[in-house]
């Protein structure tokens, strides 16, 4: 199997050197975090990802401080890392405990099961990071250029599949974790670093000095609900399920969502089926995937370093043949399997065991007390007189799992009196969107995405009430940027930021997420985005075919045909920020 490589590369990006200067992720993070200022160095901003944190400012205060003269509020974002997102009430506890302390007293469930802390100030970074850890989670390599938090199947049924498949979510996570001691020592022991301890050239034995060219993200599903959203990760596994037994995993590569506007070098790709492996070798392909990307993924230009480039770049055999080489053996082609979307859960499940589970309806994953809303309340008293086990989901979702049969009531009325509605109160498509945070903390920010949706949402629905659609099944997901953290390129309705309150729009993904929408029409101000969609709507209801969705619908239409039934002023031809296939 091919070493870590350390050659440098003619022409890197300055985070490359970045990391090589690092002593693994050391660099200057100690000192910085004592200097007694609110901020760090950009060095130490790019090795703080690593650790789990982004320095962020509070967009909301910069006008009222510019005004003032006064300098940016600095804020971190905190990242926990959790394989398959599954934490205890205790853990859970903890993290909202924290989060009442030391950030905004929100928590943020991630579209990746993770969960965000905003508004950290940076004397209570180390705080933060260490209460974390003491409930035995991570935020190591929850950002970065490494493998980041891996995602699986979360609903709980006990099958004797899921477990398989959460199992290997943990050791994949186990395995290509950062072994620096550079996070111990910063967070945790405090034992610093001296220059005798840098013969520590064995200290990354899969990653080496410079770490990845990029971040990179896996996820492992069952074909029978594709809740990751398997096509939108770097590497996917898909189980092969015979006679109840996981043989072996269909292994994808080269999903990714992020591009940039008016940049056609970069684009969102849908991950591609390279090859088949029996089930004990889910850790060694990985670790074959993550090194053959360390070696040949671009370090030169950041926004083409991601797997799916070099897939787009050497076509699904060349990727095979040298993956083998990783790999260490001839690889047997992809098994012929059906992937079905993700099964809808919401609410109370039997789990199988005589348990049961409960889905909880989080709008775009922000747990929060605010005004007669007291969803962080209800959940903070749901664990205490329960102590459930938890799963977060890859749609910014909360399971209660290992219920007993009579905690339903209790846990609906719970929720009820705390002003929050039960899943089967909300209609579908809320129930399915995402947004991703965007203003007030997010820098790459352009337009606001969580805030805008829910009034989106309650337009959309009323329409929606209106045409007799309320029934089916329309994803819609907004960013506040193209990067794409909602995954807003595969729903039926993709709301993506463009310039301050314009926004593109994209329509022709389903949930199923293996088709990439198209741009429909571009610079559309956020209080017309739902006009701008009832034409579409209406004429579908009236074209469709039996059992035809909205996004396969606009897909057989095609973009010229439903551009005709806009608006004059924005059926003009899009931007050429469309998604590539
Ligand atoms: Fe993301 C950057 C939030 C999932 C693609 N993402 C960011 C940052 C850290 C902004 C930054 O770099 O300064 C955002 C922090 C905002 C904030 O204030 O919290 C951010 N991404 C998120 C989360 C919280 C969105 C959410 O609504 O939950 C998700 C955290 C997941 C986790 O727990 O690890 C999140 N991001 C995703 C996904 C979805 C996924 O992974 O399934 C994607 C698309 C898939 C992909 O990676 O291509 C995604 N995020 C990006 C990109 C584009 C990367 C690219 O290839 O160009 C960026 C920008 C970057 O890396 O430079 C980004
Ligand atoms: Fe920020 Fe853009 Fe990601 Fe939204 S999609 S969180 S605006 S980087």
């Amino acid at each position: 199997m091919a070493e870590a490589s350390e050659n440098p590369t003619p022409n890197r990006s300055g985070v490359e050197i970045v990391k090589e200067n690092s002593r693994y992720l050391r660099g200057n993070i100690i000192a910085e975090l004592n200097d007694g200022t609110d901020h760090v160095s950009k060095d130490s901003y790019q090795l703080l990802k690593f650790h789990g944190t982004y320095q962020q400012e509070d967009r909301d205060a910069r006008k009222r401080r510019d005004k003032s003269g006064l300098a940016k509020h600095t804020i971190f974002m905190v990242r926990c890392k959790i394989p398959g997102g599954k934490l205890t009430a205790d853990q859970y506890l903890a993290l909202d405990d924290l989060a009442e302390r030391h950030a905004n007293k929100t928590l943020r469930l991630t579209t990746r099961q993770g969960i965000q802390f905003h508004g950290v100030l940076k004397k209570d970074l180390h705080a933060t990071i260490r209460g974390i850890n003491e409930t035995m989670l991570t935020t190591l390599g929850a950002c970065g250029d490494v493998e980041r938090n891996v995602m699986c199947t979360a609903a709980p049924i006990r099958d004797g599949l899921r477990e398989q498949v959460q199992a290997a979510a943990d050791a994949i996570a186990a395995h290509l974790a950062p072994r620096t001691r550079a996070y111990h020592e910063i967070w945790l022991n405090g034992k610093q670093w001296r220059l005798e301890d840098d013969k520590t050239d064995d200290e990354e034995p899969i990653y080496g000095k410079t770490y990845l060219p990029r971040k990179f993200k896996t996820g492992i599903v069952l074909p029978d609900d594709n809740d990751v959203d398997i096509y939108a990760q770097d590497l996917g596994f898909v189980a092969i399920v015979e006679s109840g037994k996981i043989l072996g995993y269909n292994v994808l590569v080269g999903g990714g969502m992020g591009m940039t506007h008016g940049n056609p070098n970069t684009f969102p790709f849908l991950a591609r089926p390279i090859c088949y492996i029996p089930a004990g070798d889910i850790v060694r392909m990985a670790e074959a995937v993550v090194k053959l990307f360390r070696d040949h993924g671009n370090r030169a230009d950041r926004k083409r370093a991601r797997i799916k480039y070099v897939i787009a770049e050497w076509g699904v055999p060349r990727f095979k043949e040298v993956l083998e080489t990783y790999f260490g053996s001839e690889l047997e082609d992809p098994r012929p399997v059906e992937i079905q979307p993700m099964r809808l859960r919401f609410g109370w499940h039997p789990q199988g065991d005589g348990r049961f589970f409960y889905w909880v309806s989080v709008e775009n994953g922000r747990i929060k007390d605010e005004g007669e809303f007291r969803l962080r309340t209800a959940l903070r008293t749901l664990m205490q007189r329960f102590r459930p086990n938890l799963r977060i989901t890859p749609t910014q979702d909360l399971i209660l799992c290992d219920l007993p049969p009579e905690a339903r009531n209790e846990i609906e009325t719970t929720l009820r009196s705390h002003g929050v509605r039960l899943p089967n109160e909300l209609t579908l498509v809320q129930q399915l969107s995402m947004a991703c945070p965007a203003i007030p903390t997010c820098g790459l920010a352009i337009s606001e995405s969580e805030r805008a949706l829910p009034g989106i949402i309650d337009q959309l629905e009323a329409e929606l009430h209106r045409l007799g659609l309320e029934n089916e099944q329309i994803v819609v997901r907004m960013t506040g940027c193209p990067n794409g953290c909602a995954r807003p390129y595969q729903s039926d309705i993709g709301i993506v930021g463009r310039s301050g309150d314009k926004y593109t729009l994209f329509v022709g993904g389903r949930l199923l997420g293996d088709r990439l929408n198209f741009v429909l029409c571009d610079l559309v101000p956020s209080a017309r985005i739902v006009p701008t969609l009832v034409p579409l709507l209406e004429a579908f209801r009236e074209q469709r075919r039996p059992g035809e969705g909205f996004g396969d619908w606009c897909t057989r239409m095609g973009p010229d045909r439903l551009r005709a039934l806009l608006p004059e002023a924005l059926a003009l031809p899009p931007h050429p920020a469309g998604a590539a296939s």
